[in-house]
Order: structure tokens, then sequence, then C-alpha cells
């Protein structure tokens, strides 16, 4: 029988961990798989699963009970971003903010209150949340970045621009960070509010790319910030770097999730599919791009898995999670391209996902580091020496 778990990865999975895998992708195929080609061609993100996955739990689905949050163990986490991005990157990345880039930090870096205030209604979904790290000339190196907070006499004043931010114009809170002094070490993460004058959150439209997911630019021109709203438990890009770590690793196991859908597909169109009076399944050469296809996503699922168990020891490392994030998603990326020339003229077709995930994985090859980035990060760890300026 052709098989896409090829190494019984399963056979890895306690029950309660495959069955939050089995809710997971019960969701997307009853509530994402049937809008979201729509929404791709249309430009919109689906706002209707928005509360639907809080309610199961999906988002900051590794913090406390406590803070209305499932405390989840991270392989869970990853095979939620697993299902989640076997459906669109777009509704993996709405999640990966949420959990990874708002509430983590909240809850990490966060007073009592904020918590309080924050995190049982990010995690219901009835609040959304955004990430600004990104500015119009920031980007692989935000230690430069040019957005300053300046005290007041009541908080702080924010002036500078944020550019490429995931869910920027439907949120609630933006996780902002800024300068307020000279240099990198003076990085700060302030909670900007919805409504907050001098705060402007405009979509970035004509996208090829994550189509079923919002982009903003975030605006902010005198920005008054109430002290109460700064995040007071830590200074300097080890802040947003720490967010970047959880999210690049949910990453890493959302590629899987894409990869497996676009091997899916070619893998049951090259068996119906009939040229020269046989299915192109038989054809030595369909054979040996599935066979590198389901090789590759096999070992970026052990490696995702890994990691995912060092994580919840305690012993991960950034470089790790790099390796991690560089390599699943680049294989997701070819495993698209080959699952393309698989469907010959269908893979360009909105009637096949592939094209969708294809042109999706290219945002995901660059945000939350390069590719080139993360080769860089690895090359750190592995010569001690740091090759990026
Ligand atoms: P560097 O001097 O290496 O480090 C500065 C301070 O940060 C600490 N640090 C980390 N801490 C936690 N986790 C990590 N991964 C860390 N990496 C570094 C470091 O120890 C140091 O701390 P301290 O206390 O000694 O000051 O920093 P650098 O300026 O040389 O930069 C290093 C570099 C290039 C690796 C970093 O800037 C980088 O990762 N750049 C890529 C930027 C990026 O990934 N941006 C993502 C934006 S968010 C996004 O894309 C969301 S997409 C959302 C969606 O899913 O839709
Ligand atoms: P640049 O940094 O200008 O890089 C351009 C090229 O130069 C790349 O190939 C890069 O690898 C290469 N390069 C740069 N520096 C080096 C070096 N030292 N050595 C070798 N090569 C180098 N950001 C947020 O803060 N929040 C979000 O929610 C968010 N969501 C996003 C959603 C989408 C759809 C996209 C596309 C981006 C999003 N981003 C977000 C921004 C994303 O993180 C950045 O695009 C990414 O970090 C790269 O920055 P850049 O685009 O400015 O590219």
């Amino acid at each position: 029988m052709p098989q896409t778990d090829f190494l019984n990865f399963d056979s890895l999975l306690s029950p309660e961990e495959l069955q939050i895998r089995d809710v997971a992708q019960q969701f997307v195929r009853e509530r994402v798989l049937p809008v979201i080609e729509d929404c791709y061609e249309r430009g919109v993100y689906p706002t209707e699963i928005i509360k639907p996955m809080g309610e199961l739990g999906f988002y900051g689905c590794t913090l406390p009970e406590e803070y209305g949050c499932a405390g989840l163990n991270n392989i869970a986490y990853g095979l939620i971003t697993q299902e989640l991005e076997r459906g669109d990157s777009g509704v993996r990345s709405f999640a990966s903010v949420q959990s990874s880039l708002v509430m983590y930090p909240i809850f990490t870096f966060g007073t009592e209150e904020q918590k309080r205030k924050w995190l049982p209604a990010l995690a219901k979904g009835e609040k959304i949340g955004c990430f600004g790290l990104t500015e119009p000339d920031y980007g692989s190196n935000p230690s430069d970045m040019a957005t300053r907070a300046e005290r007041t006499k009541y908080g702080w004043k924010l002036n500078g621009a944020k550019m490429w931010i995931t869910n920027g114009s439907i949120a609630d809170v933006a996780v902002v960070w800024a300068k307020t002094g000279a240099d990198a070490r003076s990085i700060r993460g302030f909670l900007v509010e919805k409504g907050t004058p001098g705060f402007s959150a405009p979509e970035i439209k004509k996208k090829h790319s994550l189509r079923a997911s919002i982009t903003s630019e975030l605006i902010f021109q005198d920005c008054e910030i109430p002290e109460e709203n700064i995040l007071p438990n830590v200074e300097g890009l080890r802040g947003p770097l720490s967010c970047l770590n959880q999210a690049r690793y949910g990453i890493a196991w959302g590629a899987v999730g894409s990869a497996l859908a676009t091997y899916a597909t070619a893998l049951a169109y090259s068996l119906s599919r009939i040229q020269f009076g046989k299915p192109i399944a038989s054809f030595q050469l369909t054979q040996r791009k599935l066979a590198e296809m389901i090789t590759e996503i096999s070992k970026a699922q052990l490696l995702a898995y890994h990691v995912g168990k060092l994580k919840d020891a305690g012993k991960v490392t950034p470089a790790q999670i790099s390796m991690a994030k560089r390599n699943n998603v680049a294989m997701a990326l070819e495993v698209a391209r080959e699952a393309r020339t698989i469907l010959g003229a269908n893979g360009i077709s909105a009637e096949y996902p592939v094209m969708r995930h294809m042109n999706n994985l290219e945002s995901v090859l660059t945000y939350e580091g390069t590719h080139d980035i993360h080769t860089l990060i690895i090359g750190a760890e592995v010569t001690g020496i740091q090759a990026f300026k």
C-alpha cells in the first residue's frame, strides 16, 4: 500500500500525542481544506476558524493551564503545527505568531497583570496578537533597528515602523521591539494595544505567497505607551530572539506537514494518471522522485522529533533549532517542486494544493531567519566564528 508514514513514525508517539495529532488533522480536513483555496485566491485569512482553534487549545498549547492554556509537551505542539501547515502555511503562521511570538513573551517576560489580562483571551482566540521585529531597513539584522522608545512622564513614546508583520492589521495587541538607548542592549518589548493614538497597521497587498494570511506594516508616530505595557523582564536582542526559538521550532514541524500534503497529492496523482498506457507511477523516474521525497520527509520528521525531545528536556540549543528550521523548510520546498513536476500542467492548478504550498514556502524560507542566516548560525556553532558581519 502506498504510505506516508514510511518509518512507522507513529510508533514513537504516545496515545495522547496521537490523539492530539488526530484532532488537529480532523480540524484541518473539516474546517481548513474546504475554504483555503478560495481564501488564498481572494487574499484573505479564514477568520471564522480563529476561535474554533482556540477552543481546541491550539494557541500557546505548551503554556500552563492556569492561564487558560493546554500545558502540552513540545511534541504535541509540533504535531499541531504539522497538521495546521498540512492545511496551509498561513494557518500555521497565525498559530505560530499567536503562540510563540505573542503568548510566549507575555508569559516569559511579562508581569502577572499582563499575563492575566492577555493569556486566557489569546488562548481562546478572543484576542489576536502580532509581533513586530522586522523593519523596512532591518530584516536579518534586527540589532540595528531604528524604532525608538523614549521615556515620558507616564511611560514611553514610540516612533518608527515595522514591516511584514503577520496578523498586524487584525491584532488587538502588538508585541513591539524598540531601542530605548543607543545600542541593541537597550532593546525592550512593548505591548501596543489596538486603537492607541499614533499607531496604525495598514495591510500589505499584492503578495504572491502566504495569500491566506494577513501581512501588515506597523507605524508608530509619537505613540504613547503606558508604563504598565512594557515587558519588564528582558532587555536586549535576547528577548525577541528567544521568541524566535519557539516559532522556528514549530516551523520545523509545520514544514513536514506541508511536505506530507504535496507528497500525498503527487503519490495519488501518479497512481491515477495514465500516460503511454500505464500509470506514471510505474515509470522509474517518477518512482525515484517519490522515493527521494518520502526519504527526506521521514528524515525531517525525525529531526523535528529529536529537537522536540531535547526541548522538552530543557537541553535544546538555538543552533539545533536553526538546523531543524533550515533543513525542513528547504526539504518541503524541494518536495513541493518535485510534486509539481509529477502533476504536469495540473501542478499549477488551484484544483490541487501543490502550487499554493510551494508559493507559501517561499515566505517560510525567508521569515523567522532566512535559510542563509540559519546556515551562518550553524556555521558559527561548529566553527566558533560568527560570519554575519
Ligand atoms: P548576537 O550578538 O549573536 O546576539 C545578541 C544577544 O542575543 C542572544 N541570542 C539569542 N538568545 C536567544 N535565542 C537565540 N536564538 C539567540 N541568538 C542570540 C545572544 O546570546 C546575545 O545575548 P546577550 O545577552 O549576550 O546580549 O546578535 P547579532 O546581532 O549578531 O544577530 C545574530 C542573528 C543574525 C543570528 C540574529 O539577528 C538573527 O537571528 N537574525 C534573523 C532575524 C529573524 O529571524 N527575524 C524574524 C522576525 S519574526 C518573523 O519572521 C515572524 S514570521 C511569523 C509567521 O510565522 O508568520
Ligand atoms: P534581508 O535581511 O534584507 O536579506 C536579503 C537577503 O540577504 C537574504 O537572502 C538574506 O539571507 C541575505 N543576507 C542578509 N544578511 C546576510 C548575511 N550576513 N550573510 C549572508 N546573507 C545575508 N517579521 C516580523 O518581525 N514579524 C512577523 O510577523 C513577520 N511576518 C512575516 C510574514 C511574511 C509573509 C514575510 C515574507 C516576512 C515576515 N517577517 C516578519 C519578516 C521576516 O522575518 C524577514 O523578511 C526576514 O527576517 C528577512 O529579512 P529581509 O526580508 O529584510 O531580508
